[in-house]
């Protein structure tokens, strides 16, 4: 089923839609590729179409295994704040920092990689984790007219809240949609990140 077409203002963002985010993943989110026909079906809605893609050197500092010691989903103190560690993921050139195999990347105006910075992490297509180092897709999507932005992917109470957030504070009218989007849920993050969306001004679909 195709959805009705969007207005020329509205830029359809698809977070993290990757292999290592998928079932079989090296951080598999639960159903991750679940979300892959309802993305496919809403693109040629768009006149605007992003994808983003997590993109880590293998010396990553968000990695456990880059820390002696340290346990995967562990939370250490950078000096941008605090970081949970992952497992390797979603490393520059690797089969799973490849989008999901299913995902339709040929709709794709532009993919915007992240997090390529060793020493600090980008869950926010918008800014790394400092709130403040920007990648440049704000000023892509205001240079092609974008005023609202309809977010969907991986994962929900990460890359797609982070997202959100920073979206709403620069201006843009945001909507999530939750039916395109799966979470990790890490020590109650889901709930926490809805609550902080729904506060700052998000639209929660779906
Ligand atoms: C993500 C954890 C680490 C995400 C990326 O896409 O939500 N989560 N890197
Ligand atoms: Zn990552």
């Amino acid at each position: 089923m195709q959805a009705a077409p969007q207005a020329s203002d509205t830029a359809l963002i698809v977070i993290d839609v990757q292999t290592d985010f998928c079932p079989g993943g090296a951080l598999a989110v639960a159903e991750g590729d679940a979300v892959i026909p309802a993305i496919n079906a809403m693109m040629p809605g768009f006149g605007i179409v992003v994808l983003t893609q997590d993109w880590h050197p293998a010396n990553h500092s968000s990695f456990a295994g880059n820390h002696p010691g340290a346990a995967p989903f562990s939370q250490i103190d950078m000096p941008y704040g605090p970081q949970v560690l992952w497992p390797s993921h979603c490393v520059q050139g690797t089969e799973g920092a490849g989008f999901h195999p299913a995902l339709d990347t040929a709709r794709a105006d532009m993919i915007l990689r992240k997090g390529f910075r060793p020493g600090i992490d980008s869950y926010s297509a918008f800014f790394e984790n400092d709130r403040s180092t920007a990648t440049g897709l704000e000023g892509y999507l205001r240079e092609r007219g974008a005023q609202r932005l309809v977010l969907t992917g991986l994962a929900t109470d990460f890359c797609v809240a982070y997202s959100a957030l920073d979206a709403v504070r620069l201006g843009f009218a945001v909507t999530v949609r939750l039916d395109a989007c799966r979470a990790i849920d890490l020590n109650g993050s889901l709930a926490a990140a809805l609550g902080q969306m729904r506060a700052a001004g998000v639209t929660l679909e779906g």
